[in-house]
């Protein structure tokens, strides 16, 4: 090569350049956790460009192919609205959309966010700080670690992380444990496979040629999902239900099984207790009422039960979407159940797959080293706007929060009741800190922003879910610009606020081999992480094969049993339900939220370009609601029509898709999760429709539960 390249540093010519490849692992919020490679042409002195991203073989369920979202992640790491520098917001300049700022030292904005975090403290205790974050794209490194060492050390607020997973999570636990589930590879050999609320075409796309290669072996597919998407269109059978009604599907399956005789009692009388219970809890969902709440063919609905009965080996791959809704917790544990009731263990290619079925759990706990104080309240993630607007039924007892530290989350863009957010963020007696990588939606509140690295700049320890596979990914490039690690950051501020301890081990390294010690890592393990960043379970480097559940481990249980029915789980249902006066418990429905000013159900699913809001700047909108043919003709809604799509809590401006490729079953409409102010007309997005409730288990987000109505604007 003779040519030369332009760089901040001026032209460079190539010769003093070199291109380099260096090993990293994915660790966004997606559970297929790929292994890539990374081309980075570097400078001496000067600043390191990423030319690539492509997948590596290391990880045998990705094998070498990755998303485009990552192939192109070089545009995220050099885009031009990447936070090069801190910010300090400029005093005349209000919050919100527009904001203006001045770059500031770190030494400045450091000194800053540990005066105002201590004043807050002084002035209206430690509870009165928030921190706001999720970590559903980090690991265990940049979440839980350090911010946790900093927010006990101050007595903030505990955040309970509940955007995402912990219906699922709480279901998961109380049925199974912390147990492995079918590894996704040995999907090959299911004669049928149910995809129940998951879209892997969009969000774990690893699973799509698994299926494929199953279906050209003869299997049956099996989609249950409101929206008509691809892999929905190539399913033997799809079950349109309607959002929030799994619950009723599930326990009709179940009940169909108990009364025809076809649980799988061998199973059942070794492996499980509380069957009993959950039997008397299908007995009330005969086909034709679930048909009814489900809106599904009762012939669909028996076709089903049909094909798990007569089909060996069957696997259920249980996603994210029946769970974001007020029941979301009961409607996981009777899915997971059925693999119980109709015998779905034993072979390979059979069983369950869910988020929560992880082969190795992390902790961050263990290397926090600061103890947590007692008696700390806790703010849900989900309710932060009517915590931030003082409403003392999410208050508990505690002070309205004056400081906001919002990290590893884009709270503007990504929690439920969008409006009462943003209204809190604008406070102009709320001090608000934001890290992050670009400048997002969120970061236009903030009264300091403090540039964060992203994975290519940072060391990880992560863990797939779904994919059985943990990392320890080093930094391929030294940060862009000042951009600092969470460590760094969170280390600066204990410093600063006085809270640093002797003998505090602020180092990575010495970190991550804590919490790895902790996950009793076989030798095998360690070495296959020393040498390629990744590692499988212990057992498949054994055994050549991934492990089988209830062949080759039994559930994480105290009896290590499936508890069909946890007496704990009824107990949690039953209190969430008392909250609004109703009766509940687990396994009981709660009903349709829908009014008949609201009738259709809003669903907000991932999008493929981008990992919930991250990558929310390479995408240039505007994003189209997604309606039913009938639904738009009804309203006399055609195609491209700008619309206005509201309920109580707000409004979104849009345009709408009528029909055509991922078209919703009458009576859902669908606004894909993550947007920005960008993507929509007036700036709100799903979330200023979204309820800021929670699910019966799990405290959960209940994105789904929003009910609207759609008209033209
Ligand atoms: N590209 C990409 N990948 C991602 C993400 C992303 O944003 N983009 N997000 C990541 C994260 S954070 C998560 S949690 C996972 C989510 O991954 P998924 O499990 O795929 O979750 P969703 O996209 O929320 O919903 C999955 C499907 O459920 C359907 N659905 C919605 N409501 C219901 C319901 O009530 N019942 C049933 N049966 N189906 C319903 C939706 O139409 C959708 O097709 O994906 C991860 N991977
Ligand atoms: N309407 C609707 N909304 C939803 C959902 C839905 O179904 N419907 N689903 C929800 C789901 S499944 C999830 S998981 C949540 C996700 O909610 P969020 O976690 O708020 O969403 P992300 O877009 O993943 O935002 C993570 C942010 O952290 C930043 N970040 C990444 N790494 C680092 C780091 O090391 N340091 C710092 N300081 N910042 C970092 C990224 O740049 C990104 O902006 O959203 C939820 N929101
Ligand atoms: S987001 Fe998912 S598919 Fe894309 S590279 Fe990361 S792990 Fe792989
Ligand atoms: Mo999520």
């Amino acid at each position: 090569m003779t040519s030369t390249a332009n760089t901040q540093q001026g032209i460079v010519p190539d010769s003093l350049a070199r291109e380099v490849e260096r090993a990293s692992h994915c660790p966004l919020d997606c559970p297929d956790h790929c292994s890539l490679t990374v081309t980075l042409r570097e400078e001496p002195g000067g600043p390191t460009q990423v030319l690539k991203v492509t997948g590596s073989e290391h990880n045998p369920f990705t094998q070498g192919v990755i998303c485009s979202k990552v192939r192109s992640f070089g545009d995220r790491v050099h885009s031009a609205e990447r936070l090069t520098t801190p910010l300090i917001r400029k005093a005349s300049s209000p919050k919100g959309p527009g904001a203006e700022f001045e770059t500031a030292s770190w030494d400045d904005a450091l000194d800053l966010v540990a005066k105002q975090l201590l004043r807050v403290q002084r002035d209206h205790g430690g509870e009165a700080i928030l921190p706001v974050s999720y970590g559903g794209s980090n690991g265990a490194l940049t979440e839980g670690l350090m911010d946790e060492r900093l927010w006990r050390r101050l007595g903030a607020s505990r955040l309970s992380r509940d955007l995402c997973a912990t219906s699922s999570g709480a279901a998961f636990d109380g049925l199974l444990g912390k147990m492995p589930g079918t590894d996704l590879r040995d999907y090959e050999y299911a004669k049928l496979i149910v995809v129940w609320g998951q879209n892997p075409k969009d969000s774990g796309m690893h699973l799509v040629p698994t299926i494929k290669a199953a279906q050209a072996k003869g299997a049956k597919l099996v989609v249950v999902d409101p929206r008509s998407t691809g892999l929905a269109r190539s399913a033997d059978l799809h079950l349109a239900i309607h959002p929030g009604t799994d619950l009723c599907l599930a326990l009709a399956v179940h009940n169909i099984f108990f009364g025809k005789g076809w649980q799988a009692d061998a199973f059942l009388e070794k492996h499980t207790t509380g069957v009993a219970k959950l039997r008397d809890a299908a007995a009330l969902w005969t086909v034709d009422k679930a048909a009814a709440e489900t809106r599904l063919d009762s012939a669909d609905i028996e076709r089903l039960a049909e094909l798990l009965h007569e089909t060996s080996p069957a696997v259920i791959r249980a996603g994210w979407g029946p769970e974001r809704c007020r029941n979301g917790g009961s409607a996981m544990a009777a899915i997971y159940a059925l693999a119980a009731t109709c015998g779905l263990y034993g072979e390979k290619g059979g069983g369950l797959t869910s988020s929560q079925s992880r082969a190795v759990q992390l902790k961050s706990e263990v290397a926090v080293g600061a103890e947590l104080p007692a008696g700390l309240r806790t703010i849900s993630l989900s309710q932060v706007g009517r915590a931030l607007l003082g409403h003392a039924d999410v208050l508990d007892g505690g002070p309205t929060p004056h400081f906001v530290f919002n990290y590893n989350c884009n709270a503007a863009s990504t929690l439920p009741n969008q409006n009462a957010v943003l209204k809190g963020l604008r406070r102009e007696d709320l001090f608000t800190v934001v890290s992050e990588q670009v400048m997002t939606d969120t970061a236009y509140y903030a009264d300091v922003i403090l540039p964060a690295t992203t994975f290519l700049e940072h060391d990880e320890v992560s863990a797939g879910y779904g994919a059985t596979f943990l990392t320890h990914a080093r930094k391929v490039m030294e940060a862009v610009g000042e951009a600092r690690t969470n460590a760094a950051m969170f280390g600066g501020i204990i410093e600063r606020a006085g809270l640093a301890q002797p003998g505090d081990a602020t180092e990575l390294d010495p970190l991550a081999a804590a919490i790895l010690k902790e996950t009793d890592l076989a030798d095998s393990q360690r070495q296959a992480l020393t040498r390629t960043g990744g590692t499988l379970t212990a057992f498949e480097i054994e055994n050549g094969r991934a492990p089988m559940p209830f062949v080759d481990h039994l559930p994480r249980t105290p009896d290590q049993k499936m508890n069909l029915f946890p007496e704990d789980l009824d107990r949690e249902a039953h209190a969430r339900a008392q909250l609004t006066g109703a009766s509940g418990g687990l396994y009981v429905y709660q009903p349709d939220p829908a009014t008949t000013e609201y009738p259709l159900a809003l669903i907000s699913p991932a999008m493929g370009r981008m990992i919930t809001s991250t990558f929310g700047e390479s995408y240039a909108g505007p994003a189209p609601l997604f309606m039913n043919r009938r639904d738009a003709e009804v309203r006399g809604l055609a195609h491209g029509d700008e619309v206005r799509v509201f309920n109580d809590l707000g409004e979104a401006h849009v345009h709408v898709q009528v029909g055509g490729r991922d078209e919703p079953a009458a009576g859902t409409a669908v606004l894909l999760k993550g947007l920005w102010a960008r993507h929509t007309a007036n700036g709100l997005s799903s979330n200023a429709l979204s309820p800021d409730h929670l699910s019966d288990l799990g405290g959960n987000a209940c994105f789904n539960d929003a009910r609207v109505e759609v008209a033209p604007r």
